[in-house]
């Protein structure tokens, strides 16, 4: 046993020291180091937004001139959206996924490398800049005219535009990954119908993700070329369309709300049955209403455009729409809530970050349905009530549950627990600093207050609540701190956690903490979505045959997870980071001459070729 473990261990180690780092394609390694940059920034662009707070706290502030105020937030919003979000979600579920299948690796291990190489590029490329001076001053997203060249001359606008393209061809990457893994790599016995919760918001996240994302890398495509080779796309005197634009872009802006929010469904579903000690109540529907909003949430895009003036028909089907989402979303809320109601809940921190998700995800979906009104969302947009929307429904809705994600596989990840008591006052400190700092800004939003303004006068009558707002970030901010010292201190502090220190229910807790290299040496057979509790009993049985002296994993069937076949599994190279190099030297040529589209494809093309270079079967490894 302890042998085949030892074969095991030498197959998938990574070589040792600093050639291991750049060639490795471990997901744990490659998600852990996904994790900690998207946190990093996370710090990074908090304290952006605690500058703009303090700033805002008062009338007539100086501290910040309207250039540098623009350029923050366009900083703070990119930052959060493109670099932190998106892709810390995308980093668990490389994490996760494979645990949960109890799988040796992902469907592509190299693809993961390739993409945290090029999710790399896209941080440097909006951050480096930044340190010189050139930041992007527009926005989340910047429409043109005011994106064009007559308006926005220099690089400011590109580097936005391509800092996308970056982060957008990493996350497709891993979403294909994702969705190839889920799809193909379960476990026998783990039927479609017998997937956990967690694992279909995974699969359903990654395919919005498939289907969105080009839309936005060709909108910025056309920006650029627009400004580079003097296209027309968006220009309406020579045939153009500015509107295509915001069409373009919504039609990715929304769904990227859910891609962001389903991965945060996840972890609710996850943790609420843990902690619930219960199988989740509504597991049906709770899939069910996840594949609605998925499917909805390409049907909405226009609520961003109603100020536009677009026919009034239109206007009135898309509010419909949107306000159609409230129904599958508050199926899901429901079942939580029945879950907690109906079992045993022990409210440790994970738990708690759920409670909080509740409460403040139904003030943002509530203000939400207010938006999604066609008439009422001519007052309200482009106030602070939006503000205060987008930030319940990202905050509420997606970090919540992601620091209870966090808090909840840290001790897989790590071996040892975080204070359970430092862990209840952060997040006390951050829900209740939360609320402080963005309930006001509803109210604000009504008073009239404009987004996006850098000072105000005293006469206006918001100074008051903007104090408030002010202090509630502070209070946020100290609870941040305490969170991110106990995740440091518990590193080497904490109580050491077994295998499953909470009782889950799922496959990831029967490996070991922190997982070895290679996952799992047996693949388990499960006859439930709650494998680890139908273990209790007796342990689940494994299947064999799986070499231990080469990468092989297991495929199987689509609907039936009956298996098929042994995979030979890619080793680690360095190829991946060379194509991502080049990939970068290409993107970043291109914002100033089309030519690097030419010349950077040729060593792309080698780069590919070597990666992908068929190599004799040996039985050692293989390339894909
Ligand atoms: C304590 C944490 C945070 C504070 C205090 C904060 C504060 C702010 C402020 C002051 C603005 C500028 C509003 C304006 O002038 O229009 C802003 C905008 C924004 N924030 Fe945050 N924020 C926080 C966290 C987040 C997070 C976690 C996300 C996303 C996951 C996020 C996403 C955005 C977006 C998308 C914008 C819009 C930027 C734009 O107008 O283009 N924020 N935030
Ligand atoms: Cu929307």
């Amino acid at each position: 046993m302890s042998v085949e473990h030892d074969m095991l261990r030498a197959t998938w180690s990574d070589p040792p020291g600093l050639w291991g780092f750049l060639t490795s394609v471990n997901p744990h390694r490659i998600a852990g180091r996904y994790i900690l940059t998207a946190m990093a920034l996370l710090i990074l662009s908090g304290l952006l937004a605690l500058d703009m707070r303090v700033q805002l706290s008062q009338p007539q502030m100086h501290r910040m001139t309207a250039q540098l105020y623009n350029e923050s937030f366009a900083l703070h919003g990119s930052t959060m959206l493109f670099l932190v979000s998106v892709p810390v979600m995308e980093a668990m579920a490389m994490w996760l996924v494979p645990l949960m299948l109890g799988q040796r690796t992902m469907a592509f291990p190299r693809l993961n490398a390739f993409s945290f190489w090029l999710y790399l590029g896209g941080v440097l490329m909006l951050w480096l800049p930044h340190m010189v001076g050139v930041t992007p001053d527009l926005g989340w997203f910047e429409y043109p005219p005011l994106s064009g060249l007559s308006y926005s001359p220099g690089h400011r606008a590109d580097i936005w535009a391509q800092m996308i393209t970056f982060t957008e061809v990493a996350a497709l990457s891993v979403s294909v990954n994702v969705a190839v893994t889920i799809l193909k790599m379960r476990p026998p016995g783990m039927t479609l119908a017998r997937m956990p919760a967690f694992l279909w918001a995974m699969l359903v996240s990654a395919v919005m993700t498939i289907l969105a994302l080009p839309a936005v890398m060709l909108v910025t495509s056309m920006l650029i070329a627009d400004r580079l080779v003097s296209t027309h796309f968006f220009s309406p005197a020579s045939g153009g369309d500015v509107l295509l634009f915001q069409h373009l872009f919504w039609f990715f802006g929304h769904p990227e709300v859910y891609i962001i929010f389903l991965p945060g469904l996840g972890f609710v579903s996850a943790i609420v049955e843990t902690f619930s000690r219960r199988r989740l109540f509504g597991h049906v529907p709770v899939v069910l209403s996840m594949l609605a909003i998925a499917f909805l949430a390409f049907g909405l895009w226009v609520h961003h455009m109603f100020a536009v003036g677009l026919p009034k028909v239109g206007n009135a089907l898309y509010t419909a729409a949107s306000m159609a989402i409230a129904l599958p979303a508050g199926i899901q809320i429901f079942c939580f809530i029945a879950t907690i109601a109906l079992g045993r809940p022990s409210f440790r921190t994970p738990l708690l970050w759920i409670v909080a998700f509740i409460l403040t995800f139904v003030i943002g979906g509530l203000s939400g349905v207010m938006t999604a009104s066609a008439p009422l969302d001519l007052q309200l947009t482009d106030s602070y009530f939006v503000v205060a929307h987008l930030h319940y429904v990202l905050i509420g809705g997606a970090m919540f549950p992601l620091f209870g994600a966090f808090t909840y596989w840290y001790p897989k990840a790590t071996g040892r627990m975080m204070s359970d008591g430092w862990g209840i006052v952060s997040c006390a400190l951050i829900v209740a600093g939360f609320n402080i700092a963005f309930f006001p800004m509803h109210i604000l939003g009504l008073m009239g207050m404009p987004r996006r303004i850098y000072t105000y006068g005293p006469e206006m009558g918001w100074g008051d609540l903007n104090l408030v707002a002010t202090g509630g970030t502070v209070i946020a901010s100290a609870g941040a701190t305490i969170f991110v010292a106990n995740a440091f201190l518990s590193y080497w502090r904490g109580k050491h956690a077994g295998a499953d220190p909470w009782g889950g229910s799922t496959l990831e807790w029967a490996s070991s903490s922190p997982p070895p290299a290679y996952g799992f040496a047996y693949v388990p057979v499960v006859t439930s979505a709650a494998p680890m509790w139908d273990a209790v009993l007796e342990p689940f049985p494994v299947l064999r045959g799986l070499s231990s002296q080469c990468r092989e994993v297991l495929v199987t069937s689509l609907l039936d997870a009956r298996p098929q076949y042994r995979q030979l599994s890619p080793g680690p190279s360095i190829w991946p980071l060379i194509a991502a190099l080049v990939t970068s030297a290409l993107f970043v040529g291109s914002i100033f001459t089309p030519w690097a589209l030419i010349w950077g494809a040729l060593p792309l093309a080698v780069a590919l070729t070597i990666w992908f270079w068929p190599t004799r079967p040996r039985r050692k490894e293989a390339k894909a």
